[in-house]
């Protein structure tokens, strides 16, 4: 009984103790918990989506480019062509180009990662893009000159 007494008075005076310590945590504790920060990466880059294949995507002022697959896309490899141009409507090939593939409703499952396009004696850029399932798929383009990336754009098609 004396016991008993004894381990009720020792979970009493715990339990205060619980209290006392939980009401003197900060008020603002609960807050940045991983649920409570926005999902996406700060700062990721935007994609815009490309005019139509074989129509013309405007670089600022003084490039465009249009793009091409060598066949309508199907599983197995296609190859994306890319034609540089400057303003005046003279083939350049002075940008670097990188192509990213990947399903957008199953991100990462298929990501190519970032690949250069490689020019051909013409000057055209080509990238191979393996297709490997059917259904939804896109190839991100980033464009740099000297290192820096001044265009972005991003070419949707379903398979
Ligand atoms: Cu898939």
């Amino acid at each position: 009984m004396k016991k008993t007494a004894a381990l009720v008075m020792a979970l009493t005076a715990f339990s205060v103790f619980l209290a006392a310590s939980a009401a003197a945590q900060p008020a603002t504790s609960c807050c940045n918990s991983p649920g409570v920060v926005p999902t996406g990466q700060p700062g990721e880059p935007v994609f815009q989506d490309l005019a139509k294949s074989g129509k013309k995507c405007w670089i600022g002022e003084v490039n465009y480019f249009t793009w091409e697959f060598d066949k309508t896309p199907k599983m197995g490899t296609s190859i994306l062509i890319i034609k540089l141009f400057d303003r005046d409507g003279k083939r350049v090939s002075d940008l670097a180009i990188i192509g990213r593939s990947d399903m957008p409703s199953m991100r990462g499952a298929h990501d190519s990662g970032e690949v250069a396009f490689k020019n051909n004696k013409a000057g055209d850029y080509l990238l191979p893009v393996n297709v490997v399932m059917p259904g939804d798929w896109e190839v991100r383009l980033t464009f740099s000159r000297n290192g820096i990336v001044i265009f972005r754009g991003r070419i949707a098609f379903d398979v």
